[in-house]
């Protein structure tokens, strides 16, 4: 494995193939390019800022301690929408022997300035992020480090895939989920074989058996796959046309033909610690 730490950023190459590489921006330690036997397999805005001004627009940005805006928490109600993790310098921690090309970021309140000045969670924060020829895995760790007080939280994956064509593109196997449409704050069952974008969508399919790998799928071709651990809910968000001329860094304008989210996540409630206790969950995608 190679790792190249270019200051702001750490480039991961496979040992057998030079052209299976992923790069981490420490700001947030946001994923921006996994490339798979050379395939790109995330979008990211051509104006995305990486000089850690603002959370990146496109790769997989990380959302903790909550999902959304919070409106019942005394806590997590004070913080902005999707968290401030994505906004701060996570540390790089080194390589991980025993697998092909693994390494591991970390993040704690003594280094995540944002987030510190506005939530006063004890917490350690390990990032574990698998290179592999067909896929790779984001591992994470949340740790209360508090000896008295529960750690309350959200945790999702903001992962933006990138698609060849958004009108040939379906997604597959949430047949039958329920549904927080966060847009209208409705709630239904999904009864459709496939999702297909034709509007913006902002939904949220609760609960939805980690045993169901869901599949984004161009024409009959299956080009994303996601397995998930211990991340029960999938937010599939699309800006559709209109939404990414309002934002900024949302560039090009006509990229919401090449983009989707579909975003792993424990979101639907809380995940609560115990004083000491550790919650790992992943995601694996593969092509
Ligand atoms: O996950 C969807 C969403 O919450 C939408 O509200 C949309 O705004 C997107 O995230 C981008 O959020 P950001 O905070 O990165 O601009």
């Amino acid at each position: 494995m190679s790792v190249q730490d270019l200051g702001s950023k750490i480039i991961v190459t496979h040992p057998n193939d030079s052209n299976t590489s992923i790069t981490i921006l420490k700001y947030g330690c946001t994923i921006l390019s996994c490339k798979l036997k050379g395939e790109e397999q995330l979008w990211l805005s051509d104006a995305a800022r990486l000089d850690g001004s603002r959370p990146v627009r496109g790769g997989i940005p990380l959302v903790f301690p909550v999902f959304d805006w919070n409106k019942t928490d005394p806590l997590l109600s004070k913080l902005p929408q999707h968290g401030l993790v994505r906004s701060c310098n996570w540390e790089f921690l080194g390589k991980v022997d025993g697998t092909a090309a693994t390494v591991q970021f970390g993040l704690n309140p003594k280094i995540a300035e944002p987030l510190t000045k506005l939530w006063p969670g004890q917490y350690k924060l390990v990032l574990t992020i698998e290179l592999e020829l067909d896929h790779f895995k984001t591992e994470i760790q949340v740790e209360n480090t508090s000896n008295s007080e529960p750690l309350e939280f959200n945790w999702l994956f903001h992962t933006y895939l990138r698609l060849n064509d958004l009108d040939n593109t379906t997604v597959a196997n949430l047949k039958g989920a329920h549904v927080r449409d966060i847009l209208t704050e409705t709630h239904f069952v999904d009864e459709n074989p496939v999702i297909r974008i034709h509007k913006e969508t902002y939904d949220s399919y609760e609960k939805v058996d980690t045993k169901s790998i869901v599949q984004v799928i161009d024409g009959e071709t299956e080009i994303h796959s996601l397995e998930r651990e211990n991340l029960p809910d999938i937010v599939v968000w699309h800006p559709w046309t209109e939404k990414p001329t309002k934002i900024d860094d949302f560039e090009p304008k006509s990229g919401y033909k090449n983009m989707i989210c579909i975003q792993a996540g424990h979101v639907t409630d809380l995940v609560t610690l115990k004083p000491g206790q550790k919650w790992i969950a992943s995601q694996t995608l593969g092509k």
